[in-house]
């Protein structure tokens, strides 16, 4: 193991990258999740590794749509679990939202590991671990389309984050609402969700669990819902890339 000196210009950034690391080791993350990460911080440095103003915007309407919701469920896969369990278990808290393991590259050894991970953060109940995930999402045909079906299959809104493009599209197509946190304001889940996160899980998902705590009672909720614009929020991300804002 190498340290980090805390004043490198990178070490927020570094330290990220040795969580992932570590939970690769401890058999949560998949290689591949390394360099979805990789990915991931490519769009992070471009917007300026920070949470916009137009991330806030979105950060706010996920937690309004997620009190609002009758049966919410926060989808958990590797990376998530590795770099941010304590925000995970806060925000299914302070907003009653069920927590659901769903992993694209799915062993049950991996999902044993993840759903010890958030019990150690003191999650209850995690749901989708091995014979549980058993209803199928219609038209899918990744290991992503088995899930719970008290979880997921009977959400009305799931909280993706880090997810493929086809699970998003299925579930809007089910019906459901979709929130999700993706650094790649290109990628299909981006498009395709009705509510897109554009930052690092890192700083997205523990400031989406103070709003959902700020937020809980407000009588604004279904205003602050309605007043959101994915498709305006995407094209201000991009601008912000691009350096036009
Ligand atoms: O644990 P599993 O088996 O479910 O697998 C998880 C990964 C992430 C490997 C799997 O879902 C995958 O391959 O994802 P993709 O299709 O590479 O998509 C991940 C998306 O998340 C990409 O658009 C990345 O830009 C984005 N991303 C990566 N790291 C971060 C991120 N967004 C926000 N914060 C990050 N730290």
């Amino acid at each position: 193991r190498i340290s980090i000196p805390p004043n490198h210009p990178r070490a927020k950034s570094l330290h990220t990258r040795e969580a992932l690391v570590d939970g690769y080791r401890r058999g949560l993350v998949v290689a591949e999740g390394l360099i979805a990460h990789g990915r991931g911080e490519a769009y992070d440095y471009l917007i300026g590794e920070c949470t916009t103003k137009t991330a806030q915007r979105a950060i706010k309407a996920a937690a309004a749509m997620l009190l609002l919701s009758r049966h919410p469920v926060i989808s958990v896969n590797g990376n998530a679990a590795a770099l941010c369990p304590g925000a995970i278990v806060e925000l299914a808290k302070a907003t009653g939202a069920a927590i659901e393991i769903n992993l694209f590259y799915r062993t049950e050894e991996r999902e044993r590991a993840i759903k010890a991970e958030l019990e150690t953060h003191g999650a209850e109940n995690v749901l989708g671990v091995g014979s549980r995930a058993s209803a199928t999402i219609p038209e899918l045909q990744s290991e992503r389309r088995r899930v719970d079906p008290d979880g997921i299959y009977s959400a009305d809104t799931v909280f993706v984050p880090l997810e493929d493009g086809d699970r998003t599209e299925a579930l809007v197509k089910m019906g459901k609402k979709v929130i999700t946190i993706d650094l790649n304001p290109l990628s299909r889940t981006a498009k395709a969700a009705h509510i897109t996160i554009v930052d690092n899980i890192v700083r997205a998902m523990p400031a989406l669990a103070e709003a959902a705590h700020q937020l809980n009672g407000s009588k604004s909720l279904k205003r602050i819902v309605d007043g959101f614009d994915n498709k305006k929020n995407l094209r201000e991300s991009l601008k912000i890339i691009r350096g036009v804002i």
